[in-house]
């Protein structure tokens, strides 16, 4: 049985991935005004993701005999500065939900919750692969350059990057 806490722990992280999802969308969208295919399409993907990542504390909850909590719609930003800072604000989300993540599963373990400390070890691995992808984005973004000839080498590159994840993800990986 989960502890009150621990179901509104819970229910906060299902609001934190949730809008994590419309985050990504939001960059979907902006990179499609800036007809930049590549890097919208791996924003799509993330959207997706973060959206399965809240289902899954959703499911575990129902599971658990507790109450999820759909939350509310909280605007994201729609406008940004370019393209690096779309990937540098990624990344510094990132490491907010990872914090949130872990401060998830030290309450589990103050709590002696084995069975969301379990479940949360899952998160603990998505949170260190999505940094480090997005570290890796970063720098090849400061390798090639931000500036305007520089965005259709981005594009393609995070383009194959984001048919590399699919491929893996098919793939089961
Ligand atoms: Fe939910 O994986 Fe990142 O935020």
């Amino acid at each position: 049985m989960l502890s009150t806490k621990m179901i509104k722990s819970l229910n906060e992280q299902i609001a934190m991935e949730g809008y994590a999802s419309f985050l990504y969308l939001s960059k979907a969208g902006w990179f499609e005004g800036k007809t930049m295919q590549g890097c919208a399409s791996f924003m799509y993907r993330q959207a997706q993701e973060e959206n399965e990542h809240m289902m899954k504390i959703f499911h575990y909850l129902v599971e658990m005999d507790a109450i999820p909590v759909v939350p509310a719609i909280k605007q994201p930003p729609a406008q940004f500065k370019d393209v690096k800072a779309v990937f540098a604000d990624t990344l510094a989300h990132e490491q907010k939900v990872t914090k949130a993540i872990n401060d998830l599963v030290e309450l589990a373990m103050k709590e002696g919750d084995h069975a969301t400390y379990g479940f949360l070890q899952w998160y603990v691995a998505e949170q260190r692969e999505e940094e480090g992808l997005m570290r890796s984005i970063l720098d090849k973004i400061n390798l090639i350059g931000n500036g305007s000839q520089s965005l259709y080498f981005i594009d393609k590159e995070i383009e194959s990057l984001n048919k590399a994840t699919l491929k893996a993800e098919s793939a089961g990986e």
